[in-house]
């Protein structure tokens, strides 16, 4: 029984040590997804995500593709190269961190149908520390200043 009432303090703290902090959330807006026709073998998303305490984004998943990627994108001896973030996407506090065509961007592999301008693409946000979102980003045309075969170097 002395145990028991020992451990009561200790409980108390560790509550009100938790209490004041809201939990943490990731604002995600502006996504939109490039139209690709039937048989692509890939197209890309983009999005603004605005974390309210340092996170990353983990994963990202979507119901109408194989699979979806993190890329980042960079310049090299004048090539453009993508390569897959493997340590996902770090998102600092209260910053908007835009995935914007000729940068960072999500990759959809393998699309299971067309990505018909007018539709939807579903996708969920996975964090380190902000609890998972759903939404549904809007199919637009492609950008054409910035378009470009996604089927071609990339480094993975
Ligand atoms: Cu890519």
């Amino acid at each position: 029984m002395k145990a028991l009432v020992a451990l009561i303090p200790l409980v108390l703290v560790a509550a009100c040590d938790r209490a004041p902090q809201a939990p943490p959330t990731v604002a995600v807006t502006d996504a939109w997804c490039r139209a690709a026709p039937a048989g692509a073998m890939t197209g890309g998303c983009y999005v603004t995500l605005t974390a309210s305490v340092e996170d990353r984004l983990v994963a990202v998943e979507t119901a109408v593709a194989e699979r979806a990627e993190i890329h980042s994108m960079d310049m090299a001896g004048g090539v453009m190269r993508m390569r897959k973030l493997e340590g996902g996407l770090p998102l600092p506090a209260g910053k908007a961190v835009a995935l914007a065509s000729g940068g960072e961007h999500l990759m959809i592999i393998g699309p299971k149908q067309a990505l018909a301008i007018g539709g939807e693409v579903p996708l969920t946000f996975k964090f380190e520390k902000a609890p998972a979102q759903s939404i549904q980003a809007p199919i637009r045309p492609a950008v054409m200043d910035h378009q470009m075969d996604h089927g071609m170097s990339h480094d993975q």
